[in-house]
């Protein structure tokens, strides 16, 4: 079979602009075949966009001979379609459309590699593979489209706040969180490295703007294969000057409650696809507040699991954690042992100035106040056992007037897994990069 050109036909709206007002009115669709049914005389075929879906019914004798033999389809199959809107109460949104003319663009293989129909699910590496494919899925653009509701949410929160959206460099020449896990790149004829985060430019750059933020990738060379790690992760980063821990904290609960209203206020069919509608509950806050010796207690004395004080948690108590305490909260002061070589000693030094923010077992962020102070930061790079040396250019910027400041990253992708309720992470992001997988 032949297949049809473009041509001069234009989309005249989206699956979803197609609403009770259009009726009798014509309009062209455009998208993909999600199932078709071929009862003899009458074919229903359920056209998807990027939005939704929308039934096109074909009767014998309502419809040109023509279009009814040529709409023989398969799943996926691209298609345009030009027809009347008419009111269908059984077809969904109560609208069909009555095609004039049927367009069939591209063509797919007669059996797909994953279920497009939503009636069974494929496994996860299958539809990784076939990702292209597999984001048409309604499932998975119920996904991206909370993930998209989650960026816009925190961006008109932080910029009604005097945040400025900064952008900083991907490619960088040493380490920023110190030590391993970096990923080496050849910079024309010297090492570089893909950055880890956007830690040590943030921090700069709110001796500028005072308040910053980005989303944007970091590259993480953990061989960990786990539900909840990625190579290559999208956080958040914000940073404050003139303000510490607790000034984070606070803004960071009232985003977290700001995102979960606006999802359930915009996203709540997406909710519904994902069956998250009474699940995804916007937090009451403050949010509870644990410090790390707290924490501890509980895992060792309630729990019965072997921490020594100064260690991190391991996944086993952090899981037994996430069923004592299901919903968001702070875990603060953890040992500066455990803590980066920013991150500002408490009072008593062994203790520091940080946090995480935990959903459940998840580790969602982790911040805290930073050493601003020049001197102070040269020694806390010689305590970890780091040269100065190499940190030579972000020390500059602590010599000219560098304010106390504080900040954190919160993990797109771990936020998204909760929200969505996935069981891995890998399916909240579009291409994941595992140490097992680099394409597609
Ligand atoms: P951290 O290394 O804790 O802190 O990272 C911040 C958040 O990013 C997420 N995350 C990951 N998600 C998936 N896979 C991974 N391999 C992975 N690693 C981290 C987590 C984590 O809480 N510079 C500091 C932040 C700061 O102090 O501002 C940092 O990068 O959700």
């Amino acid at each position: 079979m032949a297949l049809d050109e473009l041509a001069d036909w234009r989309k005249s709206h989206y699956t979803k602009d197609i609403t009770q007002e259009f009726i009798d009115k014509e309009v062209i669709l455009g998208g993909w075949v999600r199932n078709f049914r071929d009862l003899g005389g009458l074919k229903f075929i359920n056209l998807q966009d990027k939005y939704g879906e929308r039934q096109i019914t074909l009767k014998k004798g309502v419809v040109s001979d023509e279009i009814f033999d040529k709409a023989k389809l398969g799943y996926q199959y691209c298609i345009m379609v030009k027809g009347k809107v008419k009111r269908f109460d059984k077809a969904p949104g109560g609208i069909e459309i009555i095609p004039s003319k049927l367009k069939i663009l591209n063509k797919t293989p007669e059996k797909l590699p994953i279920d497009m129909t939503g009636e069974t699910n494929s496994e996860l590496d299958l539809r990784l593979n076939n990702r292209a494919l597999d984001l048409r899925s309604l499932r998975s653009q119920a996904i991206f489209e909370i993930r998209a509701e989650v960026l816009k949410s925190i961006r008109n929160f932080l910029l009604e706040r005097d945040f400025t959206e900064i952008t900083t460099p991907k490619i960088i020449g040493s380490a920023t969180e110190g030590g391993t896990e970096l990923f080496p790149i050849m910079y024309f004829d010297k090492e570089a490295f893909l950055t880890q985060s956007a830690q040590l430019y943030k921090e700069q750059l709110s001796g500028v703007y005072e308040r910053v933020f980005e989303i944007s990738p970091c590259f993480r060379a953990e061989k960990s294969r786990t539900k909840r790690h990625l190579c290559e992760i999208f956080t958040l980063d914000l940073e404050m000057a003139f303000a510490d821990m607790n000034d984070v904290l606070k803004i960071l609960e009232e985003m977290v409650h700001n995102v979960i209203k606006d999802i359930r206020k915009n996203k709540m069919p997406a909710l519904k696809i994902l069956k998250m509608d009474n699940k995804t509950i916007v937090p009451e806050i403050p949010l509870p507040r644990y410090t790390y010796d707290e924490i501890l207690d509980l895992i060792t004395k309630e729990f019965k699991i072997n921490v020594e004080w100064g260690e991190d948690i391991s996944t086993e108590a952090y899981r037994k954690l996430g069923e004592e305490i299901t919903g968001y909260y702070y875990i603060t002061h953890w040992p500066m042992l455990i803590k980066p070589f920013y991150i500002q000693p408490s009072k008593d030094p062994k203790y520091s100035e940080s946090f995480d923010l935990q959903m459940g077992w998840l580790e969602l962020t982790s911040g805290g106040t930073r050493v601003h102070n020049k001197e102070k930061l040269i020694e806390a790079l010689e305590e970890k056992g780091l040269n100065p040396i190499s940190f030579e250019s972000h020390l500059n910027a602590f010599g000219f007037g560098m304010p106390p400041h504080a900040g954190f990253g919160l993990g797109i992708a771990r936020w998204i897994t909760f929200l969505c309720g996935l069981d891995d992470i890998r399916e909240s992001v579009m291409y994941p990069r595992t140490p097992d997988r680099l394409t597609p």
